[in-house]
């Protein structure tokens, strides 16, 4: 079986022993692991890692009935059937997500029309006063032609009674439009905030999210490419998550992984400093003008931190620790081979015993 499916089929505890596997090298595998399979399970599986937090589909609940499709998959039965009942689960999920981003443009799109409209109706409201007092000036300037006291007098009277109560109205309504405004913009404001947010960051922890990582990481190696600043990367996954999830539940799982982001921010406190959240219980660091020692060093007091905290959860508590890889961007090295070394480095700690960094070597292929 090849090392990637096995990778990927390790982190679903299931008996295949019991199920009508056979042991073979390395503990017990599923009956007849297709590739077609693995690669299948790998899809979903990605999917799940990245799902958007949808009024009526929790991130939490979702991502459990995906894990339920998975373990069908593997469990060998009728795939067709799986296949049918989760091409009908995503083919209304896929329905919800654009409903939910057709939504939140409508709503936006409601608060900038009731802005418009406001304010047109306020500008055909100014014409008609405007032309209102130009009438009553065209007649006060008849009156002083016509020599009339008596009719000057009461023009005089009508053009700046119209003037002083258009002139009030006009104040009033500005004061009420620019309420209104302002309680608009105000609701303007906190969406696009909140859809920045959601674009930036992870909704779980809060975290920057993948996407923003990919633009920090493009940003800052064009900053240091030349290398005459150092530049590293910190990769960071938490040991054996599946079985915290297994034994305390997923909710506590997510606890976890909000702690942990918790204890990252307070480490990597910079303002340069990015943490990201890649994956589902992955990591990755940013680290602006850190050498690979400076990194290491910023790494094992993260580590430190992490094995001495104990995370209370209700009546749980539960300790954990977690695998690092540094990689310090090398000159003239391609932005893939930089993030790669330090995937390499972090797989290196896994392979080693887990609960440690490592730091990579320098890329042995520079781009001249
Ligand atoms: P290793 O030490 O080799 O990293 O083992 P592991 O069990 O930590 O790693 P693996 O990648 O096999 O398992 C990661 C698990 O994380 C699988 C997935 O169900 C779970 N997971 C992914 N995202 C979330 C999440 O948002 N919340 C919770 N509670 N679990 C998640
Ligand atoms: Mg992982
Ligand atoms: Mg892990």
């Amino acid at each position: 079986m090849k090392k990637w499916v096995e990778k990927l089929i390790e982190q679903f505890d299931f008996d295949w022993e019991k199920n009508g596997g056979s042991p073979g090298a390395g503990g017990a595998m599923p009956p007849g692991m297709s590739e077609e399979r693995a690669t299948l399970l790998f899809v979903i599986d990605t999917y799940s890692k990245h799902l958007l937090e949808i009024t009526g589909h929790p991130v939490r609940r979702t991502r459990e009935m995906l894990d339920e499709y998975m373990k069908e998959l593997l469990q060998q039965g009728d795939t067709e059937k799986v296949l049918f009942r989760f091409r009908q689960f995503f083919s209304a999920y896929r329905l919800d997500e654009t409903a939910y981003v057709q939504k939140s443009f409508e709503e936006f799109r409601g608060i900038v029309w009731d802005l418009v409209d406001q304010l047109s109706e306020d500008m055909s409201e100014t014409e008609k006063e405007d032309a209102e007092i130009r009438h009553h000036l065209e007649e006060l300037k008849e009156a002083v032609e016509t020599n009339s006291i008596d009719y000057l007098k009461s023009e005089s009277r009508k053009f700046i009674d119209c003037y002083v109560e258009k002139q009030f109205k006009k104040q009033k309504r500005a004061s009420t439009r620019m309420k209104s405004i302002r309680k608009n913009l105000n609701v303007v404001k906190k969406q696009l905030t909140e859809a920045n947010d959601t674009m930036r960051l992870d909704h779980l922890t809060s975290a920057l999210n993948r996407k923003s990582f990919d633009e920090y990481c493009t940003q800052f190696y064009k900053l240091h490419s030349s290398g005459q600043q150092p530049l590293s990367l910190m990769m960071l996954d938490i040991d054996h998550f599946k079985k915290i999830n297994d034994t305390f539940g997923h909710p506590i799982g997510d606890f976890v992984l909000k702690e942990l982001v918790k204890v990252l921010k307070d480490v990597f406190h910079r303002e340069a400093d990015v943490v990201a959240r890649v994956g589902g219980e992955e990591f990755a660091i940013i680290l602006p003008d850190y050498t690979t020692d400076m990194a290491l060093k910023k790494a094992e007091e993260l580590m430190s931190k992490v094995r001495a905290a104990v995370f209370v959860h209700e009546e749980h508590k539960l300790t954990f620790t977690v695998s690092i890889g540094i990689s310090q961007l090398c000159t003239g090295e391609e932005i893939a081979g930089w993030i790669k070394r330090a995937d390499l480095a972090l797989y290196n700690s896994k392979n080693t015993g887990r609960n440690r960094a490592t730091v990579a070597p320098e890329a042995l292929h520079r781009v001249a």
